[in-house]
């Protein structure tokens, strides 16, 4: 919901959200912390990249209710993973140049514990895949026919993962075979998403098909906790959207609780974390990346190289799609 609606809907005023009432009726009891029209700390809240309303709508039920930010990153980003219309992540993402369809996802929670699957394919739902990675082994990251496996092991069917769309759109990119990754493929991609629950604990999940048409063995950044994602309950979290081979090298996650923990805001942190990439690609501009943080008081950030990205807000002050500043203004 637009925030302005939001407002009329619920009565509430921006004056009127930072009074002495609201905040005395807040669920979370927020003290008079306040920073500009923010509750702080701002809990539970989540935040996803781009404008993926009914997973952020999902994984606000599951926090308004109690649950834990560890269930609602999961039961959120598992709403675009089912989505057949989502061509960028599970069911229904894009294929690799072989045509087959390849998942990458990772989760992290409050305790530092993660999980991830990498290159693994028929299974709708990489992420659960990748909490039990977390929750009943021994590792980490589990790869391809390895990871397929386990996921039977874990009583996860097997899916066809390619639909009549993307099997006629990658017959048609058959004809030129051109592999080139456009800026911004379309308004909807790669899911990362970060909550804080009501109890202030952090948990983080990041899930996509990866990059359309990519080598077959690719793997991007999404999966790979410091890179596509990162959680540290002390400080805060990150995740990241976009070409990622670029977001590896810096390690762009990490880097951002990192610089979140030497006291930038999370938006400061997401514009250090572009511009250290831009620098390290001095005169290219065929790429986009970004970032989207969170801050242990509920305070949010994003920025990229391509205007374009914007990411899903969902706290007490209702829903909010957020355009993100851009390094790059055209
Ligand atoms: C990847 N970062 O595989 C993912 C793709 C993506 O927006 O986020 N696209 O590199």
């Amino acid at each position: 919901m637009q925030r302005r609606k939001f407002l009329k809907n619920s009565g509430l005023t921006a004056a009127g959200m930072v009074s002495a009432p609201l905040l005395g009726s807040c669920k979370n009891d927020a003290k008079s912390d306040v920073d500009g029209k923010i509750i702080v700390p701002n809990k539970p809240i989540v935040v996803c990249t781009w404008d993926f309303k009914n997973a952020s709508a999902k994984a606000w039920e599951v926090l308004n209710t109690g649950g834990s930010a560890l269930d609602a990153v999961e039961q959120g980003v598992r709403i675009e993973e089912a989505d057949v219309n989502n061509e960028t992540v599970g069911k229904g993402g894009r294929p690799d140049r072989d045509g087959n369809v390849t998942l990458d996802a990772c989760i992290m929670d409050k305790d530092s514990n993660c999980g991830a699957v990498v290159y693994l394919q028929n299974i709708a739902h990489p992420i659960s895949v990748a909490r039990k990675v977390m929750e009943e082994t021994p590792h980490i990251i589990l790869a391809g026919k390895g990871a397929e496996q386990f996921a039977y092991a874990q009583g996860f069917e097997k899916e066809d993962l390619l639909t009549e769309s993307t099997k006629a759109q990658y017959q048609e990119w058959l004809k030129t075979s051109k592999y080139e990754t456009p800026i911004n493929i379309e308004n909807h991609d790669t899911i990362g998403m970060l909550a804080i629950d009501e109890k202030g604990d952090l948990a983080g999940a990041c899930t996509t098909s990866g990059m359309a048409y990519k080598m077959a063995g690719r793997v991007g950044d999404s999966p790979i906790i410091g890179a596509g994602l990162f959680i540290d309950n002390e400080v805060g979290g990150a995740t990241a959207t976009g070409v990622g081979e670029e977001v590896v090298r810096t390690v762009g996650s990490f880097l951002i609780v990192e610089l979140m923990r030497q006291g930038k805001s999370p938006q400061e942190a997401c514009e250090e974390g572009v511009k250290r990439i831009m620098k390290k690609n001095e005169g290219r501009k065929d790429f986009q990346i970004g970032f989207l943080a969170i801050n242990k008081r509920g305070q949010t950030g994003a920025y990229c190289v391509h205007p374009g990205f914007s990411y899903r807000r969902y706290d007490q002050r209702g829903h909010e799609n957020i355009t993100s500043d851009s390094f790059l203004k055209t």
